[in-house]
């Protein structure tokens, strides 16, 4: 938290309101300083009720980010070999007119072998996901699946309540119990975290269900620690419980769910002694949880993403998301399930992506997950032309994808052409044949949904950008140029871009006054059921799901990777982010690396015993598609047979120059075709 003292401000100076980029639910809004052109600080805004004044320590030091003397400031093209790092200082003008040229060659031959590869480096609708997207469709380049983090939750929620939608964030602070399932709130949702703990004063108990002991389970009032991937026999066990209690809202059943007899044989089959075997945790912990919940009101559930990183992921979510309306939790504003507001956001993305630029045609999909086998691929048959280029811009998939050997092999191919649009010489851009400098938040204008809130955020530019550096959208206009495309929509501005993310439905005066609107969502949005699915209904039986061949009932889908005791891989490993990064972006900034310290895997202290393991030394963690060399730390915030190898390091700032995705695969999850991150076996070995 920024507790920094607050220099005099200088009569001056310009206060600037904006909006936090990053891939984080609570998108705050901002206000930096500027004095003579130069951004001073930025802190969060007073007057935003979800940002109430506080950001969190990452970026409270934006600044340093900003001002890094590591940045990009120039265009830069490879003369090195692949992978080397090695480029010299190009102007604009030979970079883009050279990458049109080669893009427009390859596009000449199958635009399908070209890929954009971007996620959510900046969240804004206008960098993110508006003249990229048009581009790229009306060149007719592949299209990516961009699944890496979220998708197969959203889609479970998308089955099961008809869209990313739950309760509002600020009623949190009213409810008496808090379920914090698979979320480290205190790194990776802070203003969350911060209603959670004005909910507690007020008599509200906490419980945390995550395998690991983190900051936040030290501070709720229990922690379920049970193994990775077993949140739905969790989920199924709690419903068994619900029944046999009758802790039930026969009403709210009997009028606003679909496929209730159907759950309730299904929940039968999950006695808590069972579910206990499975989840790793007494069978007593989980019939008090399902006390806990069954009577008390108001009861609200804050789901978070890191418990879909697993095979069933999507079927873990499908069960939890049942369970405020077997309670009827949803009558109340502070009761039901929160994963991600998202869907509540009006974003007319027809307009800022212009799909019909694609005029008919149909271009294959790549996942994301997947982009180690699809660089490998020598192409034919189902998956199409052989991948000749690649545009990478707002992520950095050489430190964040799965199966990383795969990963770095493919972007180290000489014959593949590669541009990176960054701010920095990521493990990605050392491997680019053109790394063009892009733009931060504080230089250049951009507009926020949010997946933690409901408020639409502004961001306007506060400086101008260091050096040579340009917008995403900006870069895409000008290679639109080159390449001929002269729809109109290819001479749109940031601004306008900004202007065009929400059309009517968010008042732009407003936005520009004030730098966020509220979206009218109500206070309690399922109280009379009214959920946007097929049947209107929380559909705890999915028909449209039964019909794609998949069970229509949520169920425990076991993992993927099964740690055996006495096997070849004998320890789960989970890989979750650090509190001090924002996934792989910040490595790069001293004072917070310092606060990180170095990359560490947490072994508990018996399985660290049976090695011969003790903190401080180096060990080698391996399993079937690689080995990666780190220091253990023997504590017990790791469980018994699971280890936790903490992200997401820069490779290069790696023992021997990888980080932890060496190890994860890059298999798909149930629902959604997301990453499997934490579905993972490995064995570890004092190195
Ligand atoms: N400081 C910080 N904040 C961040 C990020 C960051 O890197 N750093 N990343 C941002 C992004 S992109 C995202 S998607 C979110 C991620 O934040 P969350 O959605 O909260 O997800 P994770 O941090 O991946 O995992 C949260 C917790 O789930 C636990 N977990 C792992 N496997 C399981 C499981 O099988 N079951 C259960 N119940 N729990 C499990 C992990 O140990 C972890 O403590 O945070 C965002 N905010
Ligand atoms: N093992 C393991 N792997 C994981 C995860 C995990 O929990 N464990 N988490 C996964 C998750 S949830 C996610 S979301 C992904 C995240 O993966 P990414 O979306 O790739 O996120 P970052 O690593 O933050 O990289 C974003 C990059 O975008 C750049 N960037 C930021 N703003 C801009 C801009 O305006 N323009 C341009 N051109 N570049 C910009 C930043 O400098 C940064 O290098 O990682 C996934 N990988
Ligand atoms: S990363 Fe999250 S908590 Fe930090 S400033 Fe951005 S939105 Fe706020
Ligand atoms: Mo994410």
């Amino acid at each position: 938290m920024d507790a920094s003292v607050q220099a005099p401000e200088k009569a001056s100076n310009r206060q600037i309101v904006g909006a936090c980029p990053h891939d984080c639910p609570d998108t705050c809004s901002f206000v930096t300083t500027v004095e003579d052109g130069r951004a001073l600080r930025v802190r969060g805004n007073p007057a935003h009720r979800p940002t109430d004044g506080v950001l969190c320590a990452k970026v409270s030091r934006y600044t340093e980010r900003t001002y890094h003397p590591e940045r990009v400031l120039t265009p830069l093209r490879r003369t090195g070999p692949k992978g080397s790092g090695r480029f010299e200082p190009v102007g604009w003008d030979e970079a883009l007119a050279d990458i049109a040229a080669r893009l427009a060659a390859i596009a000449a031959r199958d635009a399908q072998a070209i890929l954009p590869y971007s996620y959510a480096g900046t969240m804004g609708l206008v960098q993110g996901e508006s003249m990229d997207r048009r581009f790229f469709h009306r060149l007719g380049a592949s299209l990516l699946d961009r699944t890496i983090c979220s998708t197969a939750g959203g889609t479970a929620l998308a089955y099961t309540l008809g869209g990313k939608l739950g309760m509002k964030v600020e009623f949190f602070a009213e409810a008496r119990l808090i379920l914090i399932w698979g979320s480290n709130s205190i790194a990776s949702n802070l203003h969350f975290w911060r209603l959670a703990q004005q909910a507690r004063r007020h008599g509200a108990r906490l419980v945390c269900i995550d395998p690991r002991r983190t900051d936040t389970a030290d501070k709720c009032d229990e922690h379920i620690q049970l193994l990775p991937g077993t949140d739905a026999a969790l989920a199924l066990a709690l419903m068994h419980e619900l029944i046999a209690h009758d802790w039930l809202d026969h009403d709210y059943i009997e009028r606003h769910t679909l496929g209730w007899p159907a759950l309730k044989e299904r929940a039968q089959l999950w006695n808590p002694k069972r579910a206990a075997a499975v989840c790793g945790v007494p069978a007593q912990q989980i019939r008090d949880l399902a006390r806990a919940y069954g009577t008390t009101r108001p009861a609200a559930i804050r789901l978070n993403y890191g418990m879909q990183r697993v095979h069933g992921g999507g079927n873990a979510v499908r069960a939890i998301a049942c369970l405020p309306a077997l309670t009827g939790a949803w009558r109340h504003r502070a009761g039901g399930v929160l994963l991600s507001s998202g869907g509540h956001f009006p974003v007319d993305r027809a307009t800022l992506q212009r799909p019909d630029l694609l005029a008919g045609r149909a271009p294959r999909t790549i996942n994301m997950v997947q982009i180690g086998d699809a660089l490998l691929h020598p192409g034919g048959g189902d998956f199409g032309p052989r991948l000749e280029a690649l545009v990478v811009y707002n992520s950095n998939p050489v430190a964040v994808a799965p199966e990383s050997g795969k990963v770095v092999q493919g972007f180290a191919r000489e014959d593949l052409f590669t541009v990176v649009l960054e701010h920095f010489m990521t493990d990605t851009a050392d491997h680019a044949d053109y790394v063009l400098p892009a733009t931060t938040q504080l230089e250049h204008w951009d507009i926020h949904a949010a997946y933690g809130h409901t408020d639409v955020l502004l961001n306007r530019p506060a400086i101008e950008p260091p050096g040579q550096a340009r917008s995403n959208a900006a870069v895409f206009r000008e290679l639109a140029a080159r390449m001929g495309f002269d729809e109109p929509c290819f001479a749109d501005s940031d601004e306008a871009l900004c202007g065009q993310a929400y059309g009517d439905a968010v008042k732009w005066d407003e936005l520009l006054a004030h730098g966020f609107a509220s979206l009218p969502v109500p206070d309690a949005p399922f109280a009379e059921g009214g959920f946007p699915t097929p049947s209107g209904r929380c559909e705890f039986h999915s028909a449209a799901l039964a019909a794609q061949g998949q069970d229509g009932l949520p169920d425990h889908v076991p993992n993927y990777e099964l740690p055996a005791p006495g096997g070849r891989y004998p320890l789960a490993m989970i890989s979750p982010p650090a509190r001090n990064f924002l996934n792989s972006s910040f490595v790069n900034v001293q004072s917070l690396r310092d606060m990180e310290g170095e990359p560490l895997l947490e072994i508990h202290p018996q399985d660290a015993a049976a090695r011969g393991i003790a903190s401080g030394d180096v060990v080698r963690v391996f399993n079937d598609r690689g080995s990666y060399r780190v220091k253990a730390e023997v504590c017990t915030r790791a469980r018994p047979g699971v280890v936790n190898g903490l992200g997401i390091w820069w490779r290069k700032f790696g023992l021997a120059g990888t980080n932890v995705n060496e190890l994860t695969s890059q298999k798909l999850t149930d629902l959604g075709r997301g990453p499997v991150f934490y579905d993972c076996v490995v064995e570890v070995a004092a190195a």
